[in-house]
């Protein structure tokens, strides 16, 4: 079977732009690939984490891994920095990737507006950690959302200048992005992505969020100017919203315009909300289950990193022979 590797980054809570995007199809390609699906901690910390949260928050995202279907005795679920190899990797990477490359990167850019005490050398370099993650176990796809393609496209470039320096050692990686769901936007402002890191609360349908909660956000998102409930380039609010719709409750988006012609916003965004309450629902149910189960959480973590250290090394011995260090 050829093996996909993805991460998630331990920060904020996920959304249903995390789930929809990345996660739900996490547990859908299971039967079809080796999977290693892996809690990104040490690229989480590219940007200040209170660490007591970041050990909470990093715990939870096994969690929402689980929850979301990912079914551990099939695929291997860890937490990097359990598994040393993804930095000593990072680091004999940095030394081929030019630093043009990394100053590109459209996330880099987007970030670095944000650190406002300076821009820190290891927000410059996620990518080069990014690409460790993905060679080290002999990557075949990477299922991400649309933001994650440049960093897998480096990721390529970065194997190739290394088989091309030391022999023949990594795959190139290809992305795996789905048509639809691959950039959720905002509720609040759908010229941007949706995010965790969105200061404004109500642009995020968080997965734990509560049906009134989930409610309460749908009736405040934005709409556009005119009625019609239509997914058309004029009209990004509502186009974002049927395609929300269409995802969770599987049915093509030009049955959901048929069903809601002449119908009122008011009258749509309710059937959204059912349909996003329904759509979590056995989620949040095994969310719920694994928080009175922690036990059975860290037991994961912990045989997760014994699967996923085996293969670390192996192919980290191999690096090291091809490139002299001894
Ligand atoms: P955020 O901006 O919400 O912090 P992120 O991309 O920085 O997200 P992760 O939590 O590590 O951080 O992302 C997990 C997965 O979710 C990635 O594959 C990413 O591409 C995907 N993803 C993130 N935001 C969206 C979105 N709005 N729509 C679709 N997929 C998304
Ligand atoms: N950068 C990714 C998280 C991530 C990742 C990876 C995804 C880190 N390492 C390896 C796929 C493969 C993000 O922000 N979503």
């Amino acid at each position: 079977m050829k093996r996909v590797f993805s991460g998630i980054q331990p920060s904020g809570t996920p959304h249903i732009g995390n789930y929809l995007g990345a996660i739900k199809n996490w547990a859908a390609i299971q039967e079809e690939y080796d999977c290693i699906y892996c809690v990104v901690d040490l690229h989480a910390i590219t940007v200040y984490q209170k660490p007591d949260i970041l050990r909470q928050k990093t715990i939870d995202a096994i969690k929402i891994i689980l929850a979301a279907g990912i079914d551990p005795e099939k695929s291997i679920v860890f937490v990097q920095s359990h598994i040393k190899e993804h930095s000593e990797l990072a680091w004999i990477l940095n030394t081929i990737t030019p630093i043009g490359e990394l100053e590109r990167m459209t996330q880099f850019k987007d970030k670095a507006k944000n650190q406002k005490a300076g821009v820190s050398a290891g927000l410059l370099d996620y990518p080069v950690l990014m690409a460790a993650d993905i060679l080290l176990y002999n990557t075949d796809a990477v299922p991400v959302g649309e933001d994650q393609r440049q960093h897998v496209e480096l990721s390529r470039v970065i194997a190739r200048k290394f088989n091309n320096l030391y022999g023949e050692t990594f795959k190139e990686p290809a992305e795996l992005i789905r048509k639809e769901g691959a950039r959720i936007m905002s509720l609040t402002d759908p010229t941007k992505k949706m995010s965790k890191s969105d200061e404004d609360k109500f642009g995020c349908i968080d997965l734990t969020d509560s049906p009134d909660l989930i409610r309460e956000k749908i009736k405040k998102a934005v709409t556009d100017s005119g009625k019609e409930i239509i997914s058309r380039p004029d009209k990004p609010a509502v186009s974002n919203l049927l395609t929300i719709y269409s995802l969770f409750s599987n049915q093509p988006i030009k049955e959901i315009e048929t069903k809601y012609e002449n119908k009122t916003y008011v009258e749509f965004k309710e059937g959204l909300a059912q349909v996003v309450i329904e759509g979590l629902a056995l989620f949040q149910e095994k969310y719920a289950e694994l928080d009175k189960n922690p036990e059975y959480v860290l037991k994961v973590i912990k045989e997760g990193a014994d699967k996923a250290r085996n293969l670390a090394e192996s192919k980290m011995k191999e690096v090291k022979e091809k490139m002299g260090l001894v």
